[in-house]
């Protein structure tokens, strides 16, 4: 491989080398589900198709992280940098003895028999992402193709997109055949209202759609006002978590790309979670019971 393939995009801060210990303790068992790998690049080369190149974040690395930010399991999830090509989270699933599951990126040309090793290694979702700077314009048949394939695995399906381009793929979404797992709460603009027109189609998506689940993460990336606690994201993320307290799910979102502004304290991350799960009881449905629920049911059924 070309230097050039693994030089970092400009301006690309890497994750906080020395995150510090949280306050908040988490539950035992808990449930980080929304964080990334990214390389080895010199094993695991990103994507031609890419629109960024990213540091390298390595599994052991995220292990490192889990352990010390007190949680037990990861929800890894396929960012766009490795396309559709899942080889460094399969890698990473099979070497987390049993501690993390997957959501991949497919095409529709794939086999049966890729998405079967995929559920082998611990997959259970594939993602669409609709972010425009993340990704070329995504045609929606053969989402729709690949939406009810993975239906009949019993996976669910990611979502990733910004609040504005909600009211055009409004539809497309509430149509698909699986539950749907809406990524950092659909990215609000936090400068406007939770009572707002904008946040409340959010909101009324998650209401009348009950395989509609969220997640409540991200506060690094849609904060306005930066880390000092992220309280301008604290009522978006209250809201959503105490009106559906059984579909929420809470990540890291390490190693963080395409961050602009500060390299995010992971340990200020998780002491976010008190701020918006102000129970143990909702602590407990985020950060355990919910995750369990859609990765390791096999584990709830368990006598
Ligand atoms: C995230 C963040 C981003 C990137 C990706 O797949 C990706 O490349 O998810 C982002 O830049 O917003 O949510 O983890």
């Amino acid at each position: 491989m070309s230097m050039a393939l693994a030089d970092k995009s400009p301006g690309w801060i890497d994750w906080h080398p020395n995150p510090s210990k949280p306050t908040f303790v988490p539950p035992p068992g808990a449930v980080d589900a929304h964080c990334h790998v990214f390389g080895p690049a010199d094993q695991f080369p990103f994507a031609p198709e890419r629109k960024y190149t990213p540091c390298d974040a390595s599994r052991d690395q995220l292990f490192a992280l889990r352990d010390h930010l007190g949680f037990t399991r990861n929800v890894i999830v396929q960012a766009t940098c490795h396309g559709a090509d899942n080889r460094a989270l399969v890698d990473a699933l099979n070497h987390s003895d049993g501690h993390a599951r997957g959501v991949a990126t497919v095409k529709r040309d794939v086999t049966d028999d890729e998405l079967r090793a995929l559920h082998s290694a611990g997959v259970r979702g594939v993602r669409f992402n609709f972010v425009k700077r993340l990704v070329d314009n995504l045609p929606k048949q053969p989402l729709q193709e690949i939406a009810e394939r993975v239906a009949s695995l019993g996976w669910h399906i990611v979502i990733y997109f910004e609040a504005h381009e909600l009211p055009e793929h409004y539809d497309f979404f509430t149509s698909l055949p699986t539950d749907v797992v809406v990524d950092h709460m659909g990215r609000p603009d936090v400068t406007r209202s939770p009572d707002g027109p904008e946040f409340g189609l959010f909101l009324q998506l998650m209401e009348q759609h009950p395989n509609f689940w969220s997640k409540v993460s991200c506060p690094e990336r849609l904060s306005e006002i930066g880390p000092h606690g992220y309280g301008d994201v604290v009522p978006f993320a209250r809201t959503v978590v105490e009106s559906f307290p059984d579909r929420v799910l809470w990540g890291t979102d390490w190693p963080h790309p395409n961050m602009t502004t500060h390299a995010p304290d992971d340990g200020k991350l998780v002491d976010f979670i008190p701020k918006v799960a102000v129970t143990s009881e909702l602590q407990r449905k985020l950060l355990v019971e919910n995750p369990m629920r859609l990765y390791w049911p096999e584990q709830l059924a368990a006598p």
